[in-house]
């Protein structure tokens, strides 16, 4: 109980790390790689694009915007990161020339993994698969517009669309104005997979639906709880907030089952000196929960709280409903069952508790290890709960922020791209198309797939993404795509899915100019709820026939609608769509004179500094979450003797350190000592229980498949988990679903692990 709180525990329990892995995150190796590609012979295109005046492509917490390529949202430079650089380095690349696609057939191009297809270049003119050829081949614009014009008009709701958050606002307002103006509410999205949760716990606890706090807020707060998220990889700008509350004496509660040693000690590229050669220390305290076990762990941090009497009653009384069956329901857990469950000691939930209640502003982050979940909205009401009991959300300097993922993902969901539309945009869309919009539940990713599989789904537009492989039981998506006569991709680059994810007629290829190369203004969202607005740009693909995503978009439209319920070739000049989200989306009024003032801003009611919610009531809603029942099968359950020489384990399975996504940039995750993308990080005990050992060759079961030759490597994860890289282990599972949120649960995968010899 009487946990010292300095520095409890900034090593976790499962810390095993070998030779080669390198004693602390990010560090010199970034600054080398920033100088070999800025130095190299593309370095020129490189500064060209880290200096133009737009968002970062990479994550929601990307620097960049209209105060210079390298300054975040309060104007503080150098904030530029390497994943910028490997994200714009892969969009600089030549085109693929149309001699290849004639030279390689399909069978061919399935040959390729994820790396290799993108290693292709950037896709620079329009093709086709048509059913029964081998090859892709050119097609003219105007049959493009002639076949998706036929295969919009089928019943809509046998139309759909899929998005990933790298396109603009005004590409996903037209998407889904063009979709719900056909009556199609089936606007599945790359969130489905990912922070659909956040967005679900979210509104039902305080009725909005990102994260609470500004970037702003969060520089105030004296502590962090960062659960599920590995921000040194995948929001390295998030970094250099950390380190900044460590250094002014603040406390950083990790909680995740891998050790990531970024996450431990990092190196950022914002502190030069102090990171080339030390390192900045990150992790106060450091808890590594079974994964999945979130909630119970949260609940003990809860129950901990009322024993050393940190609650915050008032607040609880004033501000929130149903708090005392939250509470009741941390009293009457028996610490016994939590500990089970989750796997940390009643020491170091005690010492979690100490460091949330003796703090003054707290901030409370997650990521997908939080939301990939069964249990995902459960985890973000027990997370908010935490939060709530110790008064902090809606207050300066603390809250709830989801840690989001796509550069625009959060602008997708806004513009209304949701199976879940918000009342007020749902009003505003029917008085501008002068109707009711459809009351038919539209699909959302994994029902996307379901129905497509199932024969429902005619046509499809995929404005972005890779919707193959982004899904998991690859076997499965390949096949649900398979059904589907007509899908037209809006890519800037091949991946995986253009050549595996094939329609049964016609599959159409479209190369779309990114971000820098528009030539209109367009605007992102980032995860702080901060409108950024990116400047016009040229492509350095000359004599290439490459399109817009917002001209292909309403060219598209008016084929399709006419000029209902707008004007659909006059919103090419993307000002007028801007005026449209003005009209339409709470909190963007500020967007309708953003090209006369250039005044780049946060959304109104997002940010939440009082404890005044947007609920009915005007208080947060409390749940009570049930623990999850977390039995992993035995090994006979996968259709394997007893006797084999093996181990069932939950497989995490997410990023690398070089990859976007599906897109694989690098093979290797030298942060992890994984020298190569077949290898699952296990911890040495149980590989060591079971027979096997480190650098043995293993094949890895799920519920859907199997992977071979997979190279075990021992690393810093705790007992009865291990991680995996996507998307190449989705083919060897199909994930139990949130289902209030619809988004699997990539990040307990039930697996065997076993010798191929046994
Ligand atoms: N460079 C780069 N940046 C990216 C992306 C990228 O691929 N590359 N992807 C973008 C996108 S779309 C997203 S959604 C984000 C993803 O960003 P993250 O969510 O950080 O990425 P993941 O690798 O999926 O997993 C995050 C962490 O969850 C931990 N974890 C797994 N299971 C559990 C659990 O049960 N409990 C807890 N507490 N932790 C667990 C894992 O060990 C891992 O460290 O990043 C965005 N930014
Ligand atoms: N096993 C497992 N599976 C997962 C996850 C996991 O953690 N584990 N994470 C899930 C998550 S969080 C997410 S968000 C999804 C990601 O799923 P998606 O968002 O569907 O996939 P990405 O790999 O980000 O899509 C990459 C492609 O987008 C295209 N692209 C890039 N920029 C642009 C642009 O400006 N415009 C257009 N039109 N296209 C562009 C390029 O062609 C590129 O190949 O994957 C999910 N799948
Ligand atoms: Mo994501």
């Amino acid at each position: 109980m009487d946990a010292n709180t300095e520095n409890v525990q900034p090593l976790p329990p499962f810390n095993e790390t070998n030779e080669a892995t390198p004693n602390m995150g990010g560090g010199l190796s970034v600054i080398e790689y920033w100088a070999e590609h800025t130095l190299s012979p593309e370095g020129p295109k490189l500064w060209k694009s880290l200096l133009h005046k737009s968002a970062c492509l990479s994550c929601s917490w990307g620097a960049g915007g209209q105060k210079g390529g390298f300054s975040n949202e309060t104007g503080e430079p150098l904030q530029r990161c390497m994943k910028s650089v490997e994200a714009i380095a892969s969009e600089i690349q030549p085109p693929v020339s149309q001699q290849f696609f004639e030279k390689y057939s399909i069978a061919e191009l399935q040959q390729l993994n994820s790396m290799e297809c993108d290693r292709l270049g950037r896709l620079s003119f329009p093709m086709i698969l048509r059913a029964g050829n081998t090859h892709y081949e050119p097609i003219s614009w105007e049959e493009i517009y002639q076949i998706a014009e036929t295969a919009f008009r089928k019943t809509p709701d046998r139309v759909a669309s899929y998005s990933s958050g790298r396109s603009s606002n005004e590409a996903a307002f037209l998407l889904q104005l063009m979709m719900r103006a056909i009556d199609s509410n089936n606007l599945a999205d790359c969130s489905d997979l990912c922070h659909a949760p956040s967005t679900v716990g979210l509104s039902k606890m305080f009725g909005t639906r990102t994260s609470l706090v500004s970037l702003d807020n969060l520089k105030q707060a004296d502590c962090v709880v960062l659960a599920g998220s590995n921000c040194s990889y995948n929001h390295p700008r998030l970094m250099n907030e950390l380190i900044k509350i460590r250094d002014n004496g603040g406390k950083i509660i990790v909680i995740n089952p891998v050790m990531e040693i970024g996450l431990v000690k990092f190196g950022s590229p914002a502190f030069p000196v102090k990171s080339l050669f030390t390192g900045s220390d990150i992790a106060s305290l450091y808890l590594q929960p079974i994964p999945g076990s979130d909630t119970a762990l949260f609940v003990g941090i809860q129950k901990s709280l009322i024993e050393q009497e940190l609650t915050d009653t008032n607040y609880l009384q004033a501000y929130t409903e149903n708090w005392e069956a939250v509470l009741q329901q941390a009293r009457e857990t028996d610490w016994q069952t939590i500990t089970e469950t989750c796997g940390v000691s009643e020491r170091e939930i005690h010492a979690a508790a100490k460091i949330i209640g003796n703090s003054q502003r707290v901030v409370f982050a997650w990521a997908m290890g939080i939301t990939q979940q069964k249990n995902g909205v459960d985890n973000i009401f027990s997370i908010a709960n935490t939060a709530l009991m110790t008064g902090n959300a809606g207050k300066e300097g603390a809250g709830l922020m989801p840690v989001r993922g796509h550069s625009n993902v959060q602008g997708f969901g806004s513009m209304g791209v949701t199976v879940n539309l918000k009342k007020e945009v749902q009003q505003a869309l029917e008085k501008l198309l002068g109707r009711s919009l459809s009351r038919v539940q539209g699909y959302d990713t994994r029902s996307l797939i379901a129905a497509a599989d199932a024969g429902k789904v005619d046509t499809l537009i995929c404005v972005g993404g890779n919707l193959y492989a982004a899904n998991p039981d690859a076997t499965e998506a390949k096949r649900a795509l398979g059904n589907i006569e007509t899908i037209i991709y809006l890519a800037t680059k091949p991946n995986l899915g253009h050549f595996h994810g094939l329609a049964k007629h016609n599959t159409i290829v479209i190369p779309v100019l990114n971000r820098l190369e528009n030539p209109h203004k367009t605007t992102v969202e980032s995860g702080n709820n901060f409108v950024r607005l990116n400047d016009e740009g040229e492509t350095h693909l000359k004599n290439c026939d490459l399109i817009s995503e917002v001209e292909f978009l309403t060219e598209l439209a008016a084929r399709i609608h006419g000029t209902y319920p707008v004007d659909w070739r006059q919103m090419q000049d993307t000002k007028y769509v801007r005026q449209l989200i003005a009209q339409t989306i709470p909190g963007y009024a500020k967007i309708g004179t953003i090209d006369e003032t250039k005044e780049e801003f946060t959304i109104a009611n997002r940010i939440f500094t009082e404890p005044k919610f947007p609920t009915e009531s005007g208080k947060a809603q409390m749940f009570v979450t049930p623990l999850p029942a977390l039995k992993l099968p035995e090994i006979t359950e996968f259709g394997l003797p007893e006797s084999v020489r093996g181990t069932v384990v939950a497989l995490m399975t997410g990023r690398s350190y070089s990859q976007h996504n599906t897109v694989v940039y690098k093979a290797n995750d030298k942060y992890r000592g994984m020298p190569h993308r077949n290898c699952i990080l296990m911890n040495r005990a149980d590989a060591e229980s079971a027979g096997l050992q480190e650098h043995q060759r293993v094949k890895v079961r799920g519920n859907a498949g199997e992977m071979e030759n997979v190279e075990v490597i021992f690393g810093a994860v705790r007992a009865g988990a291990a991680l995996m890289f996507y998307p190449e282990v989705n083919v060897i599972f199909n994930p139990g679903i949130e289902v209030r949120s619809g988004t699997p649960a990539y990040k307990r995968v039930p697996a065997v692990v076993y010798a191929v010899d046994s």
